[in-house]
Formats: structure tokens, C-alpha cells, sequence
């Protein structure tokens, strides 16, 4: 029996495990003892990878729509130039940025970066991923805050933390294993605090919760920092020494009073000061935020209000603190690094003579061909698609028809393309059904490449079964198309995965994700990387355990840390009368991921989901509108759309709060076109709604 050690491409964790296989098949897939990050354990979705070999269709090839609607099979060849054809003519007809891609932060840091080339550098199209509905805000505020996208922790900081506070986040459904490090924590009276308007799971097993009103935490954040300079519970060296703006900040929040936070949030004053007092008391205080914060329409400040807190506090860059960011998908750090969306391979900025001399020579590339201006944001692309400007699209491994914004913009878009090309594994997705070209690539047990894991791990994917006649990667698929739009020498040094990790190890070189010490082979069945790795620095950075900012330098010019503020907001998108409830979105299990293409991998999760869309409502709530569990409303949003969730029943939701997992098509639906104005990720979390009873009580399947 063979062994092979691959990454998990679900969530960030990126767990590692070892497929075992036989005549090519995995016989068991066992979660890799040892490995720093899941160490012998990982969830029902790691556990479940195996079932690719089943799920996905073998053998496939490429589909071309016909005239008559229906899709004609047609070998990789012909594909790869209807595409490459249509692409050109496309942009000779309307012009360069005609075109568009979208790209994901599941894929391989390879394969985005092959796609970034094609499409960014060499036909000059606009390429966004779907890192922007997730990671667009985190990257924004560590960028301004700390000179570069670095979040500095590694997860063992869950373990020495004594003061462990989630804001907008869930990992006991979002991140399973990343809470499994939080039950390891040993540190005697540690406590975990959680900040979410829902008593989510995490909450429930929490030692505090802060159930504050939905969108307030900006709020609450600058009340806190205000009462913890007038207690002066704060760390006057550390300010001094490695931050800037701090006193602009002091000033700036003295109109944050205590009465004001908590008007504002629904909290109790003796709430946020038991909060700030926590945060003081603690020695080392972590803070982490995932999507409650990321999404919304003034996220990046909110990111930065947390950030605030751990400088002034001095909580970052010792073990067990931080500031730190969970990031959602298994390689959004690698994408947000090496997918060329916005920024050069391994970061950097455009306009910096010196950098584009750098990248144009590791590239072997003439300058001209690399970006210098910023590709139009997801929601551009959408509405330019929208508006008649944009014809040709290009998505991979992402399905937006479900998961976009408003998603039926999303719908309305593709319709008016000239070219659709949907590249995933499975044709049967929501956002397949309008495109003109289907390409069906290998799922990850088939392919290699590098993944970046949420605390800046690189860790192997290898190839676990053998592909068959016809079944190509989505490097090969990228690859393919490059070539037969002539690239010719463009392509030199991208010829496998393998050759392009060493052009973006050299991109990196110098950078603060440098990974020039990293190498293909040693990254093969070993306990992963984290950067910064230099080469000739392996034996300086031979822990396992790596958190950045220890010696308390940033990667600003002045190498200190900003304190970045702004006022609070009046909410662009206020509950009305005619639309008096929030709809608030987000995870619904552990076993279910976004838009459930994959969910037919876990078995268990088909049978114990259920089939249709669901909303949680308050018990109060659902007993004065004559609600029953179970009982179907038709729910209509400020957007002007209107979908049909059978009711479930809880005390977890506030008063006045619905919640909808996005696993279902219609949760999007009802989202409204509303972006944090600096990073352009939308404001998934907050929908003004209002419903109507149906009256039809859904039976439970499978229950
Ligand atoms: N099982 C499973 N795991 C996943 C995924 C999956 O689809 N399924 N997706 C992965 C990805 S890509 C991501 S990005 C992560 C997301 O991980 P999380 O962000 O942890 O998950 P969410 O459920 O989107 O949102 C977290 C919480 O934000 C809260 N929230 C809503 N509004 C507010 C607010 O105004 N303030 C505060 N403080 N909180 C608010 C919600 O109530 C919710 O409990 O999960 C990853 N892991
Ligand atoms: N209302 C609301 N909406 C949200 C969110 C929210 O919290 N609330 N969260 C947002 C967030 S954080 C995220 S990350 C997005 C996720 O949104 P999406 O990225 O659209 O969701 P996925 O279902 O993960 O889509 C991944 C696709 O890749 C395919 N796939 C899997 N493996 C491969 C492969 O190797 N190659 C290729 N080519 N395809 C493959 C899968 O079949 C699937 O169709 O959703 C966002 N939408
Ligand atoms: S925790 Fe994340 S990376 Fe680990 S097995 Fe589950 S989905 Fe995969
Ligand atoms: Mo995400």
C-alpha cells in the first residue's frame, strides 16, 4: 500500500493527512500525526477528501455551447483555442479590459500566479478572486497598519494565550481544529471571550459573550480603547517605541464615552467595562476576527480598531497575542501573495521602479507586460459585465452564481456574455448553467502544488491517485490556453507546477514572505513552512513555531506600527419600516462548505442537512408573529428580491436578527450591493428584510 502525505484544500487550517492507496484508490485517508498544525486529528470534511475518487467524473473533456444551446464535447485541444480564439477576438472588438477572470483562494499558489500571467500580464484583462467576498478587508488593514498583508501569529499562540477574544467569528463550525488548539490551552484561569450578535457555537462555549447589536463593534471597539487610555491600562514603551498616531488616536476617541458605546451597541456599561478590564487584566491577550468583521461596510476600520486595541495594549508579536486575522479558504494566503490580482507575485507595489525591474527579470518578461494600475474590483467586474463593457469571463474554482453578493446581478451578468468559460470539477454547479464553455479538471487528489495555510504555512499537495486518459489540472487547463494564444517565450520557466514554484520563490526573494529557502522536495512530507524562509537563514528559522513582530518592528517605512481610525458611520443600509429585520449570514456546520458542490463528498452531511433554505428566528420573535418550527415564510429584501426559508426555531438569535447559512442559494439572493469602501468586500452580515407567513410546515428530510 502507498502513503502519500497531501494538504486538506478545504479551510485554511490546511490539516495535512496521509492518503493510503491501493490498485489507485485511497483506501483510508488518516490525519498526519505530528504535523504542527492538526497532529493526528482534522474534521468530517479532511476526513471525506477520499470521496473525490467518486464524486467527480472521470475521463471528462471540455464542452462547448452550441448555437442551439445545447454543449458539444471537443478534445482539450480545440477548447484551449476556442478559448485563446475568442478571448483575442473579444478584445480586438471592445478593447483590453473587455475581459475578465475570476479567480479563488482554493486553488494552488501555482495556479493562480499561471493565471495572473495569462490573463493579468499578458492579455492586460482584469483578474479579481473570490478572496475579495472574504480576505479583501484583512488585507486592506494589515497593509496600512503594518506596511505589509503579514498576519504575525502562529496557532500555538491559541495555546499560551490567556485571554482568548473571537470577534466576528466561529471556529468551532468554521475552524474546527483551530478550536481543538483553543481546548489545548493549559494556561491556568485562561478565558475566551466571544463578540458576535448570535450566541453562535463558539459563544455557547465560551466563558464570556458579548451579544452586541449587529454592525456596532466599531463602536465598541473605539469605547474600549478610550476607557482603557482613561484607566490608563495601556503600554506607554511599546506606543513609543513601535507605534505611530497613537496620541492623534487619544484624542480622537475621547468621544467614544461609555454611555455612547452603549447606547450604541445594546451592551450594558458594566459589559464593556468588565471587556476592557479583561483585556487589561490579561498578560497575554489575543484578539481574532474572521467574517464578522471582514464583511462590512466599514470592515477594514473595524479590523483596525482590533489591531489598535493589541498595540496600545502591547499584545502582538509576543507568544500568545496578536491581532490576528483567520483566514477562510485552505490557500487565500497564498492567493493573497502570488495571485496577481492587485499586487506583483510576492507583493509589492507597482509603481516602485525597482520592484517592477525585479519581477520583469525573474519573469523574463519585458516591464511593459506587467500591471501598473489596479485590476477592477469583483464588483467592478460584475457591473461592468452588467453595463455591456466587459464580454468575455473566465471563472475557476469559485461558483458566484451562488455565493456573489445580490447574487441575481451575478445571473443577469453572465447572460450578456460572449464567452463564459467555468473551469471546476463538477459541471452540475448553479454557476455552470449559462456558460459557453465547461472545462472539468482533476479535484485535488490529483494534482500538486504549494498551499498557504492562515498562520503563513507552506505545505505540499501531491498527486494521491494517477489521472486518467484526458483528466488535466487547472495549471494544465491555464497552461493550455496560454499557449495557444501564442505567449510563446511568455511561458518560459512556467512549463510545470514545480518550475513555477521556483519563479515565485525568486519574486519573493527580499520580500516579507520570502521563501527562497523553501524547496519543492523538502516541502514534501515534511511539518510544513512558515514564512519569512530566506535562503542561507533555514538554521535561524528552524522552529516550528514562528510569529513575526517579536522584535517589535513593522514593515512600514518607519517600521512602526500605525494606529489607523476613522469615525464611525451612520449604516448606509438602516433597517426601515417597511423592512424592519436583519437578516445575518454566515456557516452553518462543520460539514458543509459554501456553495455545497463539495458537500456530496461527506456522505453524513447529505444525510443529516436539510435539502431546502433554512433561517434561524428568536423564539420571542417567531411566537408573537404566529410562527411554527418549521413553518415557511417568503422573506423580502431591501434589495428588491424575495426568497422562500422554512423557519428554525432558537434562543441563539437576537430579537429582531434572522440568521441564514450560505449553503443555500437563496440566502445571496436577499444580500444587498453594499462594499466597505476601502477594501470593496461586501456587507454580507446585515440585509434589512421584512417576511410574510406562508403557513406550510417543511418536514425535516433525513430526520
Ligand atoms: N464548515 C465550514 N467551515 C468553513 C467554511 C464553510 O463554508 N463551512 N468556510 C471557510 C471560509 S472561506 C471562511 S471565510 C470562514 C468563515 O469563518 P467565520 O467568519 O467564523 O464564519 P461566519 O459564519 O461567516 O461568521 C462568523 C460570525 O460572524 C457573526 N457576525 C455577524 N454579524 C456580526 C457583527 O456585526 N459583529 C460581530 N462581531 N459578528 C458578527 C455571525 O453571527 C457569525 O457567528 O470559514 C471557513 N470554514
Ligand atoms: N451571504 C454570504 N455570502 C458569502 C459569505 C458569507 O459569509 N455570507 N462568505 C463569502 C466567503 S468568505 C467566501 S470564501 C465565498 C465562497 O464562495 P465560492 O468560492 O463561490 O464557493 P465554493 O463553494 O467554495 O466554490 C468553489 C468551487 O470550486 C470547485 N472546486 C473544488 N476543487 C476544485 C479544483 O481543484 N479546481 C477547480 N477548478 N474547481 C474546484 C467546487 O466544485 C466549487 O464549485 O462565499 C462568500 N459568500
Ligand atoms: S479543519 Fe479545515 S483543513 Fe482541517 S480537515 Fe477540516 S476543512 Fe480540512
Ligand atoms: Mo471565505
Amino acid at each position: 500500500m502507498k502513503k502519500v502525505q497531501s494538504t486538506c484544500n478545504y479551510c485554511a487550517l490546511d490539516c495535512n493527512l496521509d492518503f493510503y492507496v491501493e490498485d489507485n484508490r485511497v483506501v483510508k485517508a488518516v490525519p498526519t500525526k505530528g504535523y504542527p498544525v492538526n497532529d493526528g486529528f482534522c474534521c468530517i470534511k479532511g476526513l471525506s477528501l477520499d470521496k473525490q475518487q467518486t464524486t467527480v467524473k472521470p475521463n471528462s473533456l471540455p464542452k462547448i455551447r452550441q448555437e442551439d444551446g445545447s454543449m458539444k464535447t471537443v478534445s482539450w485541444e480545440e477548447g484551449f483555442s476556442y478559448v485563446a480564439d475568442k478571448l483575442k477576438e473579444i478584445q480586438g472588438k471592445y478593447g483590453q479590459e473587455s475581459v475578465a477572470g475570476i479567480s479563488t483562494g482554493q486553488l494552488t499558489l501555482e495556479e493562480f500566479a499561471i493565471f495572473g500571467h495569462v490573463m493579468r500580464n499578458y492579455l492586460k484583462a482584469n483578474v479579481d478572486g473570490n478572496t475579495r467576498l472574504c480576505m479583501a478587508t484583512a488585507v486592506v488593514a494589515h497593509k496600512q497598519s503594518f506596511g505589509f498583508d503579514a498576519p504575525g501569529y502562529t496557532l500555538q499562540d491559541l495555546e499560551l494565550s490567556d485571554t482568548i477574544i473571537f470577534i466576528g467569528s466561529n471556529p468551532v463550525v468554521a475552524h474546527p481544529i483551530l478550536w481543538g488548539r483553543v481546548r489545548q490551552n493549559q494556561v491556568p484561569g485562561h478565558k475566551v471571550i466571544v463578540i458576535d450578535p448570535r450566541k453562535s457555537e463558539t459563544a455557547m462555549n465560551a466563558d464570556y459573550w458579548y451579544g452586541l447589536r449587529w454592525r456596532s463593534d466599531l463602536l465598541l471597539l473605539y469605547t474600549v480603547a478610550n476607557l482603557l487610555i482613561e484607566k490608563d491600562w495601556i503600554d506607554h514603551d511599546f506606543i513609543r517605541e513601535h507605534t505611530e498616531k497613537f496620541e492623534e488616536f487619544k484624542d480622537f476617541v475621547k468621544a467614544y464615552t461609555l454611555e455612547r458605546g452603549a447606547e450604541g451597541t445594546g451592551l450594558s456599561k458594566e459589559q464593556i467595562l468588565e471587556l476592557a478590564e479583561l483585556i487589561h487584566q490579561g498578560k497575554r491577550v489575543s484578539f481574532w476576527w474572521t467574517m464578522g468583521v471582514n464583511q462590512g461596510y466599514e470592515a477594514v476600520r473595524t479590523a483596525q480598531a482590533i489591531i489598535n486595541l493589541a498595540l496600545m495594549t502591547g499584545n502582538i508579536g509576543k507568544p500568545g497575542t496578536g491581532a490576528n486575522s483567520i483566514t477562510g479558504q485552505c490557500n487565500a494566503m497564498g492567493s493573497r501573495a502570488y495571485s496577481n490580482t492587485a499586487v506583483f507575485f510576492g507583493g509589492g507595489d507597482f509603481t516602485n521602479p525597482d520592484r517592477r525591474k525585479r519581477i520583469s527579470k525573474v519573469l523574463g518578461v519585458g516591464e511593459e507586460m506587467l500591471a501598473d494600475k489596479p485590476t477592477k474590483t469583483y464588483n467592478q467586474i460584475i457591473e461592468g459585465i452588467n453595463a455591456g463593457e466587459i464580454k468575455g469571463l473566465w471563472i475557476l474554482c469559485t461558483n458566484p452564481r451562488h455565493s456573489w453578493t445580490n447574487n441575481e446581478t451575478f445571473a443577469s451578468a453572465v447572460k450578456k456574455l460572449e464567452l463564459f468559460v467555468v473551469q471546476d470539477i463538477y459541471d452540475t454547479i448553479e454557476s455552470a448553467e449559462e456558460c459557453t464553455v465547461f472545462f472539468p479538471v482533476v479535484p485535488g487528489l490529483k494534482k500538486e502544488g504549494t498551499y498557504i495555510n492562515l498562520e503563513r504555512r507552506l505545505s505540499a499537495m501531491r498527486p494521491v491517485l494517477k489521472r486518467g486518459e484526458n483528466e488535466i489540472s487547472d495549471y494544465e487547463a491555464i497552461l493550455g490556453v496560454g499557449k495557444a494564444l501564442g505567449m510563446g517565450d511568455a511561458l518560459k520557466g512556467w512549463e510545470t507546477p514545480k518550475a513555477c514554484f521556483a519563479l515565485m520563490k525568486e519574486c519573493s526573494r527580499n520580500m516579507p514572505c520570502d521563501i527562497t529557502g523553501v524547496t519543492w522536495d523538502g516541502l514534501e512530507n515534511s511539518h510544513g513552512i512558515q514564512w519569512p524562509y530566506p535562503e542561507g537563514k533555514e538554521e535561524e528559522n528552524k522552529e516550528e513555531q514562528r510569529r513575526l513582530y517579536g522584535d517589535g518592528r513593522f514593515f512600514t517605512p518607519s517600521k512602526k506600527a500605525q494606529f489607523v481610525f476613522e469615525e464611525v458611520k451612520k449604516n448606509p443600509l438602516p433597517t426601515t419600516e417597511a423592512f424592519p429585520w436583519v437578516l445575518n449570514t454566515g456557516r452553518g456546520s462543520v460539514g458543509q462548505w459554501h456553495t455545497q458542490s463539495r458537500t456530496k463528498e461527506v456522505k453524513f452531511v447529505e444525510d443529516v442537512s436539510a435539502k431546502k433554505a433554512y433561517l434561524y428566528m428568536n423564539a420571542r420573535m417567531a411566537q408573537e408573529m404566529g410562527i411554527g418550527e418549521m413553518e415557511e415564510i417568503q422573506v423580502y429584501s431591501i434589495n428588491g428580491e424575495n426568497a422562500r426559508f422554512a423557519v428554525k426555531i432558537t434562543e441563539n438569535v437576537q430579537y429582531g436578527e434572522l440568521y441564514a447559512p450560505i449553503h443555500y442559494i437563496e440566502c445571496n439572493k436577499l444580500t444587498p450591493s453594499l462594499y466597505d469602501s476601502y477594501s470593496k468586500e461586501p456587507s454580507y452580515k446585515a440585509t434589512p428584510v421584512r417576511f410574510e407567513k406562508i403557513g406550510e410546515i417543511i418536514k425535516e428530510e433525513g430526520k
